[in-house]
């Protein structure tokens, strides 16, 4: 299912995870033609959903449109919520042959309400497209990790039966100075036919916190917002992820949301969970492998988290977009802290310039921090990586996603992640600064010890976190002499001088390594970008993109448990 955990005990939930028909459609026929009516072509390919068409042998490298059309059967109900978690990029939906909804962003979960449905067989028909261009999609064309397409996350619909039922509901977690409390909003929909009164109640781990009576309007919907404060929560932290479920529920209908209370604060260069210094030893990771691309299943997001606890990190980097929810509840269940990003990555001024991108950054921070809300793992938000932060433009679309993060969540600091060095001109917009350098890898007239005083120097008293640095390694390429790139040996002594200096430096509250394994690039335009990315993969990860360990691997455990504090 779509979550660790169940999310509703009075809706049926359907999961349409399967067999789906899928038919390429690189000139753009399907609309014209009305592939989405009667017409979708006889002679479909068959692709598992959840999935990505690129681990299809004959669909590798396609980037474009494709349509894909799955069929169930619909028990009787009132309305049905068709449940998408991530279509990847544009998502044009059709259910027996009419429109019902669309969607931009292929991070981000989308619902489409189908009211009155009839009972019996269906067939729903997606159009997707993963066309990246330069001007209007975020990511942009110019990637460094590869441009999948499909539906790489799960797709379900849930059967209401109410008057009225809870379509949005966000639970945020606050502590403050060891005071609990939760912030709840949820949107109470109409199903019926006249003005109702809706009676609700909300439960802490199955104890009544709260009740009302909210009255919806025939065909409406109307806002339950208020701040609940807990006496006696137990503190979630890495060592003790303590989580508690709150559930609203209605006469018909109920939805779970899972949270824990734990404290994010910022004072001088300091970082603090629960009052005390926070030390990050964490990775970036993709959603990538070898075999599923970014469709990871359940069992190996876990086998993921239990290699990075089992190296002695801390936390998580989801370089460079929303994660799949079920890696994040895991990452509550296990204690793993988590730095959550939209994919604002390597835009240019002029890029930033456009509406469109600022539109839909902005769009992008809204829906990642409404459907984050709830995780404690997620300790701090990122708004974008490597942009332009050094011109006005930037300055203003780094405040613009500040803003948006603060019109839902102010109780966690939030980030950019820069590579302009002492250029940038966006550090006073941010809570903390995350610095982005390849010292000893791409460039090399510098060391980390003077990078990091210059930029200390730079900053003032912010706390600041290495969020990328690393070298690339082929798996399994030995060398006996020094200096030979691509060498195991080569990527483990660049880490190795790297993490010594981190983890000694006192002004610095963490690090992510780039990068956890070596994921699947993109070639670039004019292949350029290959000639920097043997076998078009992205080399730096300490294991390989069959979770192989590299010597940096073993490097990284044995440093962090001698650093242990
Ligand atoms: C950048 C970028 C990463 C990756 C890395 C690299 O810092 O943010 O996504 O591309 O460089 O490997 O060069």
């Amino acid at each position: 299912m779509h979550r660790t955990f169940r999310t509703s005990q009075k809706r049926e939930q359907v999961d349409l995870a399967g067999v789906w028909d899928f038919v390429q459609d690189p000139q753009d026929r399907g609309l014209l033609e009305e592939w989405y009516g009667g017409a979708f072509p006889s002679d479909p390919i068959r692709l598992w959903v959840p999935g990505v068409w690129n681990t299809h042998r004959t669909l590798l490298n396609y980037e474009g449109i494709g349509w894909y059309r799955c069929r169930f059967d619909l028990a009787p109900c009132r309305a049905a919520r068709l449940c998408f978690a991530s279509v990847m990029h544009q998502a044009n939906v059709w259910l027996d042959g009419e429109p019902v909804g669309e969607h931009y962003g292929g991070y981000s979960p989308f619902s489409i309400l189908i009211i009155a449905p009839r009972q019996g067989a269906h067939e729903l028909v997606v159009r997707v497209d993963s066309t990246h261009d330069g001007s209007s999609t975020i990511p942009s064309d110019r990637l460094d990790w590869f441009r999948y397409g499909g539906i790489p996350r799960p797709v379900w619909i849930e059967l209401l039966q109410g008057e009225a039922y809870v379509d949005s509901f966000r639970v945020a977690p606050v502590l403050n100075d060891g005071q609990a409390a939760l912030n709840v909003r949820a949107e109470l929909v109409s199903l019926s036919e006249e003005t109702r009164r809706v009676a609700w109640e909300l439960f802490l781990d199955d104890m009544p916190i709260r009740s009302g009576e909210t009255a919806v309007e025939r065909g409406a919907s109307e806002i339950v917002m208020f701040g609940q404060s807990l006496d006696g929560v137990e503190i979630w932290s890495p060592e003790n992820p303590r989580l508690y479920q709150v559930r609203l529920e209605l006469q018909q209908d109920d939805v779970i949301e899972r949270t824990g209370f734990r404290e994010v604060a910022v004072t001088g260069e300091e970082l603090l969970l629960n009052g005390a210094p926070l030390r990050i030893r964490g990775l970036n990771r993709h959603e990538d492998h070898a075999e599923w691309g970014p469709a990871i299943p359940e069992h190996l997001m876990l086998r993921d988290l239990q290699l990075l606890k089992d190296m002695g990190a801390n936390a998580i980097r989801g370089a460079h977009y929303p994660n799949d929810q079920r890696f994040l509840d895991l990452c509550d269940e296990l204690g793993i802290l988590f730095l959550e990003e939209i994919p604002l990555w390597g835009f240019r001024a002029d890029q930033l310039a456009s509406d469109v991108i600022s539109d839909r950054a902005a769009a992008m921070v809204w829906a990642m921090v409404e459907r984050d809300v709830s995780h404690p793992c997620i300790w701090a938000w990122s708004v974008l990586n490597e942009c332009a932060t050094d011109t006005g433009v930037g300055r203003a679309i780094v405040s613009r996603l500040v803003d948006t993060v603060h019109e839902i969540d102010r109780t966690r600091p939030v980030t950019f992640a820069s590579d302009r060095a002492a250029r940038d001109r966006c550090f006073d917009l941010v809570d903390f600064v995350c610095l982005n350098a390849y010292h000893g890898w791409y460039t090399h007239d510098q060391s980390w010890p003077e990078f990091l005083d210059r930029m200390r120097a730079v900053i003032g008293a912010k706390p600041m976190i290495v969020t990328e640095f690393g070298a690339g390694a082929i798996y399994g390429w030995h060398a006996l002499e020094d200096g030979v790139v691509w060498s195991e040996e080569y990527q483990a002594k660049v880490l190795a001088d790297c993490l010594r200096h981190f983890l000694a430096r006192p002004d610095l509250c963490g690090f992510f390594i780039w990068q956890f394994y070596d994921t699947r690039t993109d070639k670039g335009q004019d292949g350029a970008r290959a000639l920097a990315r043997p076998r078009n993969y992205n080399n730096k990860g300490l294991l390989n993109e069959y979770r192989q360990p590299k010597l940096a691997y073993y490097l990284t455990r044995d440093l962090l448990s001698q650093f242990k504090r």
